[in-house]
């Protein structure tokens, strides 16, 4: 995945992309009604200092979305954020990929200081989507030039970030996801050789670990798991390169939270039959497990329906 310049080959799908309303976040957002249009509105917006665009690609250089930054003022150092991806990738990894890629082009290359967007309040699965990924959300701090802009329209959600924020780990200051705790991994620092990270059975963990395996070799893109265990006690952890981790426990029906596993001393401790997909973000990063048992088939479920049964019955 990586974000790059929009060319004309991309033009026919950001067309069909930017045709379906219900996707755009901001109400302004409304791109030209055809091809040609497209076309023109990017050759124009090149030229214009105040408008960044950006398609999101995958690794064979396909369009799957994009992230602007429009109304950039350097005066005020800030910018609105939008971002559309199409729906045939969704749960891919590439709305926060591509929002981390252009956060960072904000913040580092423009430097800016504050990045705004919104999101319309009945377009539940983007405010889910910021949300889970721990952006809070604001009311009276949205500047009142940009408030006024979209004349309070009390229909949107209104989520910040600044400069200083650590926006890929934010999710990570949460304790918990889909009941499982999320652990800091005790790590000692050098100035310049690195760091070493370590825990250990039942002190740092809550239980005793009889298995150690780690999954290598993972072409970008490619997903894993899909299953969940009956008994078994893991840590989970990315000593290298980026992974996105989907959990589910399986409440009302199907309750899925992500999070991207990208820091070598972050841990989740998943310790109760919770459903987990894991998608590779970048390629030859390292998942590392550390297990409270020997490897069994049967304390797999590995179809989700008998999943959802299971932790039914032993909920009650
Ligand atoms: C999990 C996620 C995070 C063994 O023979 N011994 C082992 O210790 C393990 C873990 C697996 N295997 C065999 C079973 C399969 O034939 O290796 C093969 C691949 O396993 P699987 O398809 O389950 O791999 P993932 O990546 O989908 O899931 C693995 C773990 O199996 C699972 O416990 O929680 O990583």
């Amino acid at each position: 995945m990586r974000i790059r310049s929009i060319e004309k080959k991309d033009l026919n799908e950001m067309f069909n992309l930017c045709s379906m309303p219900e996707l755009s976040c901001l109400p302004d957002c409304s791109y030209p009604t055809s091809v040609e249009g497209l076309q023109h509105f990017f050759e124009n917006s090149a030229l214009d200092d105040s408008e960044k665009h950006f398609a999101i690609v995958n690794a064979d250089d396909e369009f799957k979305g994009l992230v602007c930054l429009r109304h950039i003022n350097s005066k005020e150092n800030r910018a609105l954020l939008s971002i559309i991806v199409n729906p045939n990738v969704w749960s891919k990894g590439y709305a926060w990929f591509g929002m981390v890629e252009v956060l960072k082009y904000a913040f580092n290359t423009l430097n800016l200081e504050q990045v705004y967007w919104c999101v319309k309040k009945d377009n539940p699965r983007a405010v889910r989507f910021f949300r889970k990924h721990g952006f809070n959300t604001l009311d009276k701090d949205i500047p009142k030039s940009i408030f006024e802009q979209w004349n309070n329209n009390h229909d949107l959600i209104w989520f910040a970030v600044l400069k200083n924020d650590d926006y890929e780990n934010i999710a990570l200051s949460r304790k918990t996801i889909s009941d499982c705790n999320i652990i800091k991994i005790k790590t000692v620092p050098t100035i310049e050789a690195g760091a070493l990270s370590f825990f250990e059975g039942t002190k740092d963990i809550p239980f005793d670990i009889k298995r150690v395996y780690f999954i290598s070799q993972v072409p970008e893109g490619a997903r894993r798991g899909f299953h969940a265990h009956k008994n078994l006690k893991q840590l989970l952890f990315c000593p290298y390169g980026k992974i996105q981790l989907v959990l589910d426990n399986g409440e009302n029906g199907g309750n899925r939270e992500e999070i991207t596993l990208n820091d070598p001393s972050i841990g989740i401790v998943i310790d109760k039959p919770v459903w987990r997909e894991m998608l590779w973000l970048e390629k030859n990063s390292v998942l590392v497990v550390a297990a409270s048992d020997f490897y069994t088939e049967d304390d797999y479920l590995r179809n989700y329906d008998d999943f959802l049964k299971y932790v039914d019955s032993v909920r009650q």
